[in-house]
C-alpha cells in the first residue's frame, strides 16, 4: 500500500466560521432535510441509484415534472455531522475528509506498472458523492475531444446530443459564473470570458476570496517555458496555461456541490424523495419477458450494510448514477457484464455484456516539489493566525492550471511518438481483453485517441501549482488521454463487497514516455523566471532524478491517481463493446440508463465535474422529453423552451401546496442556491489533522 500520500500534521486548531450565531440552528437542519426521507414509498416512476454529483441533478431535474415520481438511492449518510468541512473549500486540503466514512476509500489492484504497488481510489459516499470532498477545480473539456466523442457514435440514434454544442450547453446550464473582484483579478493574473460560461444555474464556478503571488506568477513561468496562456479556455479551446475557476460559492466562500446546488434549495416537493444509507446491491428485471430487452421492475437495497435486502419497484426506468466505479458495479451484481467476470464472481447472467467495466481510464499524476521562504496558504494555516479564522482566506485552493499539447512537449519528436503509438495498436489492443467487442472498442478509443486528440491542440498533461503545505510548493503534472486503460469488475456475488478496480496504469509504453516529459516541464517551471524566485531548493525528487530512466523508476514508485476515472459504462456502439446506447440506455435493457463519469468513451482534458454536470443535466433533459413526448408542441419553438430550461419551484405548484414551512416561500426561482435564505451559523471545532501530502486538487 502507498503510504507516501499522507503525512500527518499534528495540527490542531480551531476554526471559527465568521458570522453571527443562527438562533435557530434546527431550522438549518430542517430546511435542507425536505426532500430528504427516512421512508419511502412501495414505487418509484423513476428510481436513481447514487446521489452523487450526477444523481442529484437527475433526482432535481427530473421531479421538476410533478407528474413523475422520482426516488434517489444513497449508499452513504447524508453528510451532515461533517457539514461544515464539507463547505469549508480550504478543508479539503486541512480537514480532509477522506479518513471518514464519506470517503468509500477503494484499492486498486497491484499494478504492474507501477512496482506491483495498490493504490487508494477516494470516493465521495454521501449526498453529492465525489463533488462533496474533492478538490473543487471547475474547468472544461475541449470542443475537439467531445466532438470526437460524437464521432465515435456515428449515426447512432441521439449522437447529437454529445456534440460540443449540446454539451456547452447542458454545462452552462449548471453554473453560476461569479466574476473575480478586481483585486485578485489582478493580483492571480485571471482573465475570463464570462460569456464562456452559465449564469443561472445551480453550481457556483467562480475564484477564491484569497490568493498569492504565487499564483500571478504562473502564466509568465509558463510563456517562459513556451506553453501559451490560454484566454478563454472555457469556451472549448481548453489548452494553455490559466487560473481556473472553482466550485464555490462566493456570496459565503463555501464549497458549491450538487447537494447544495441541486437538492437543498428545493422546496418540499411531494413526488421527490432522497434516502440515504440505501447501499443498492441490485437490479431486480422481470424475468418473463426475456424475450426481447430485459425491464427492471424493482431495485434492491440494503439499508443496514448488507443485512437486510429492500425492494422498491420501479414504474418506469432505472437511472445508475453511481460513478465510475459504483456504476458498472450495480450492473454487474445485477448480472450484466461480461460473462467471464460474471461466472468466476458466481453471480448468474441474466443480460451478457462485454464492455461493461471496461474502458477505464483515469488521470495518473506526480509532483516535484521546492522548499520556500515564502509565506504559503499552508504556513499560514499551520502558524495558526488570524487567516484560520477568515472565511475569504478558508476559501483559498489551488486553481493555476495548463494543459500542455503534444508539439508543445515533444517538438519535432512528435511524429515519431505518434507512429510508434499506431504501430503498437494491434498488439496492444489484444491485450484489452479476450471479447472480440471489447477489444475492437479498444481499438475505437485508442485510434480516436492518437488521430484526433493527440494530434490536436488538447493537452496532453495537465500542469498545477500547489502551496498548500507548510514550506513547501508542488507542480504537479497529470497524463491526461491516458493509452493504459484498465477494467472495474467483481470477485464475489456479494454486493456489499468492493469491486475489484484494476486501471492498468503505465502499462502502456507511451503513457510512462508522456508522464515523464510533462514532469520534467514541471520541473523546468519550478527553474523559469519569476516562479523560481520563489523556490530555494527542490526537494524532491530532487537532484539525483534526472535521466529518463531515473526519472521512469521515480514515476513508477510515487506516481497517484488524479481522482479522474471514467468510460466503464462507455457509451459507443454495442459491436465495439459499448455499454450505453447515445440515448444512455443500457444495451439488452429495456428500461435503465446510465448517466455519471462512467459514460464518455474518451478521458476528458480535464477535471471531470463540469462535464459530469453537462451529462446529468443533459440526461435529465433527454428523458423528460422522452416522457413528455406528446405534450410538446411540434412546431413552436418559443413556447416550449419551459422544458428545457432550469424550471422553478413555480412550475410544479403541487408540491409546492405541501409546503408547511416559511422557508419554502424563499424557495429558488432558478434552481440556484442564492434563493433560499438559511441564517449562517456559527461553529467552533478542535482538529487533529490529517493533511494530505500532494493533496492539490
Ligand atoms: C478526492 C477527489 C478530488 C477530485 N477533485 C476534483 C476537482 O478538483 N475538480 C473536478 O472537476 N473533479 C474532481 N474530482 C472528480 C469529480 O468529483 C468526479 O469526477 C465527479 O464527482 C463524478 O461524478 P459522478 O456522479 O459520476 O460520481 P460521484 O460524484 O462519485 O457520485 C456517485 C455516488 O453514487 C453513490 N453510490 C455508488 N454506488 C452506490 C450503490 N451501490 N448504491 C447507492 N449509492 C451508490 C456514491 O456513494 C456517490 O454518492 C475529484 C474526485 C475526488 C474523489
Ligand atoms: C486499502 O488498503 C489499506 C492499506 O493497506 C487498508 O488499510 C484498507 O483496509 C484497504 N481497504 C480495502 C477496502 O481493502
Ligand atoms: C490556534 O489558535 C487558537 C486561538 O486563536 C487556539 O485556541 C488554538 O489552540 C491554536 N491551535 C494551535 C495548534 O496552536
Ligand atoms: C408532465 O408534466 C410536464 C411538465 O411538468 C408536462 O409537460 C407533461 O405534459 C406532463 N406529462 C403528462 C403525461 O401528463
Ligand atoms: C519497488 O518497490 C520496492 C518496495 O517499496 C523497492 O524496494 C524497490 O526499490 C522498488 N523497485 C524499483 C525498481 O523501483
Ligand atoms: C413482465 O413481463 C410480462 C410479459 O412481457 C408482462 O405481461 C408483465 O406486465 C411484466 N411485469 C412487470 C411488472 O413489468
Ligand atoms: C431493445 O432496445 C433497443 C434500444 O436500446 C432497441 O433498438 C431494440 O429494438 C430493442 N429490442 C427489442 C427486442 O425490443
Ligand atoms: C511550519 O514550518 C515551520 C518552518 O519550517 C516550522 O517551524 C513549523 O513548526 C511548521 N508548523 C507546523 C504546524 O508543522
Ligand atoms: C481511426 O481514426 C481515423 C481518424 O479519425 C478515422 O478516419 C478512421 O476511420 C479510424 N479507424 C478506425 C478503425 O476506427
Ligand atoms: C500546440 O500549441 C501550439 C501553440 O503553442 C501550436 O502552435 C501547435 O500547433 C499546437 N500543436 C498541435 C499539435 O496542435
Ligand atoms: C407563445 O407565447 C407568446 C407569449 O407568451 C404568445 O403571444 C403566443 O401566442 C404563443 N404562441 C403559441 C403558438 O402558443
Ligand atoms: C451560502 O449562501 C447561499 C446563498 O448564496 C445559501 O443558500 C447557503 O445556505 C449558504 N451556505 C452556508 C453554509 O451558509
Ligand atoms: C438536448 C438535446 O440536444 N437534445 C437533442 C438530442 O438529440 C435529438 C435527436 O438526435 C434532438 O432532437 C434533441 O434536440
Amino acid at each position: 500500500m502507498r503510504h507516501l500520500l499522507y503525512t500527518t500534521l499534528a495540527v490542531a486548531a480551531s476554526v471559527v466560521l465568521a458570522a453571527p450565531l443562527a438562533d435557530d440552528v434546527s431550522d438549518f437542519n430542517l430546511l435542507h432535510a425536505r426532500n430528504i426521507v427516512t421512508e419511502i414509498q412501495d414505487s418509484y416512476d423513476f428510481v436513481i441509484v447514487g446521489g452523487g454529483l450526477a444523481g442529484l441533478v437527475l433526482g432535481g431535474r427530473l421531479s421538476e415534472d410533478s407528474n413523475h415520481t422520482v426516488l434517489v438511492l444513497e449508499a452513504g449518510s447524508n453528510g451532515d455531522e461533517y457539514r461544515d468541512r464539507i463547505n469549508t473549500p480550504a478543508d479539503a486540503y486541512y480537514e480532509s475528509l477522506w479518513p471518514t466514512p464519506l470517503n468509500w476509500a477503494f484499492n486498486t489492484t497491484a499494478q504492474a506498472g507501477m512496482n506491483n504497488s495498490q493504490m487508494t481510489w477516494p470516493r465521495g459516499k454521501t449526498l453529492g458523492g465525489s463533488s462533496a470532498i474533492n478538490g473543487m477545480y471547475m474547468n472544461r473539456p475541449g470542443e475537439i475531444e467531445v466532438n470526437a466523442w460524437q464521432v465515435m457514435l456515428g449515426d447512432m440514434d441521439g449522437a447529437d446530443n454529445w456534440s460540443w454544442d449540446s454539451l456547452f450547453a447542458a454545462m452552462k446550464k449548471s453554473e453560476t459564473f461569479g466574476p473575480p473582484t478586481q483585486e485578485i483579478a489582478q493580483e492571480a493574473g485571471i482573465t475570463y470570458d464570462a460569456s464562456s460560461h452559465g449564469s443561472h444555474g445551480p453550481i457556483h464556478m467562480s475564484y477564491p476570496g484569497y490568493t498569492f503571488p504565487l499564483v500571478g506568477q504562473w502564466s509568465e513561468a509558463m510563456e517562459n517555458v513556451g506553453i501559451p496562456v490560454s484566454h478563454d479556455t472555457y469556451g472549448g479551446e481548453s489548452w494553455g496555461a490559466y487560473v481556473s475557476t472553482s466550485a464555490i460559492n462566493p456570496t459565503n466562500w463555501t464549497r458549491s456541490y450538487s447537494r447544495s446546488g441541486y437538492l437543498d434549495p428545493l422546496p418540499p416537493r411531494s413526488n421527490y424523495d432522497v434516502l440515504t444509507d440505501a447501499h443498492v446491491t441490485r437490479i431486480l428485471f422481470n424475468s418473463s419477458s426475456k424475450a426481447g430487452n430485459l425491464s427492471a421492475n424493482a431495485v434492491e437495497y440494503s439499508p443496514d450494510g448488507g443485512a437486510t435486502k429492500l425492494t422498491v419497484n420501479v414504474n418506469k426506468e432505472v437511472i445508475l448514477a453511481g460513478g465510475t466505479v459504483g456504476s458498472p458495479a450495480v450492473l454487474l451484481y445485477s448480472g450484466v457484464g461480461p460473462k467471464d467476470v460474471l461466472d468466476a464472481a458466481g453471480v448468474d447472467v441474466v443480460s451478457e455484456l462485454p464492455g461493461v467495466g471496461h474502458h477505464l481510464q483515469d488521470h495518473l499524476s506526480a509532483t516535484v516539489q521546492w522548499s520556500t521562504d515564502q509565506s504559503t496558504a499552508g504556513s499560514l494555516y499551520a502558524a495558526n493566525g488570524s487567516e484560520t479564522t477568515d472565511s475569504a482566506f478558508l476559501s483559498y485552493v489551488n486553481s493555476a492550471t495548463a494543459y500542455v499539447n503534444a508539439s508543445n512537449m515533444f517538438g519535432a519528436g512528435m511524429a515519431d511518438l505518434k507512429t510508434s503509438i499506431l504501430q503498437q495498436l494491434d498488439s496492444f489492443a489484444a491485450s484489452a481483453g479476450t471479447d472480440e467487442t471489447v477489444v475492437a472498442g479498444y481499438k475505437a478509443i485508442y485510434n480516436t485517441t492518437i488521430n484526433t486528440i493527440f494530434s490536436s491542440h488538447i493537452g496532453q498533461v495537465e500542469l498545477l501549482i500547489g502551496n498548500n503545505l507548510n514550506g513547501t510548493i508542488n507542480i504537479g503534472c497529470a497524463i491526461q488521454h491516458p493509452f493504459s486503460h484498465g477494467q472495474i469488475s467483481i470477485n464475489s456475488s456479494n454486493p456489499m463487497d468492493y469491486p475489484v478496480i484494476n486501471p492498468n496504469y503505465l502499462t502502456h509504453p507511451a503513457d510512462i514516455h508522456i508522464l515523464r516529459e510533462g514532469i520534467k516541464i514541471a520541473r523546468r517551471l519550478g527553474e523559469a523566471e519569476p516562479l523560481s524566485s520563489s523556490m530555494t531548493k527542490e526537494v524532491w525528487p530532487g537532484s539525483d532524478v534526472s535521466s529518463d530512466d531515473e526519472w521512469d523508476d521515480w514515476l513508477r514508485n510515487v506516481a497517484f491517481t488524479e481522482y479522474h476515472p471514467s468510460s466503464s459504462c462507455a457509451m459507443m456502439p454495442l459491436k465495439q463493446g459499448g455499454v450505453v446506447d447515445a440515448n444512455l440506455r443500457v444495451y439488452g435493457l429495456a428500461n435503465v440508463r446510465v448517466a455519471d463519469a462512467s459514460v464518455p468513451p474518451t478521458a476528458f482534458s480535464a477535471h471531470l465535474m463540469s462535464s459530469t454536470y453537462g451529462i446529468a443535466e443533459q440526461a435529465s433533459t433527454l428523458i423528460r422529453k422522452y416522457y413528455n413526448i406528446d405534450s410538446i408542441p411540434k412546431k413552436s419553438h418559443h413556447n416550449t423552451t419551459s422544458t428545457a430550461k432550469p424550471s422553478s419551484s413555480a412550475n410544479n405548484p403541487a408540491a409546492m401546496t405541501t409546503s408547511t414551512s416559511s422557508a419554502a416561500s424563499a424557495s429558488s426561482t432558478n434552481g440556484s442556491d442564492g434563493g433560499v435564505s438559511i441564517q449562517p451559523w456559527t461553529l467552533i471545532f478542535a482538529i487533529a489533522a490529517t493533511v494530505l501530502f500532494e493533496f492539490w486538487l
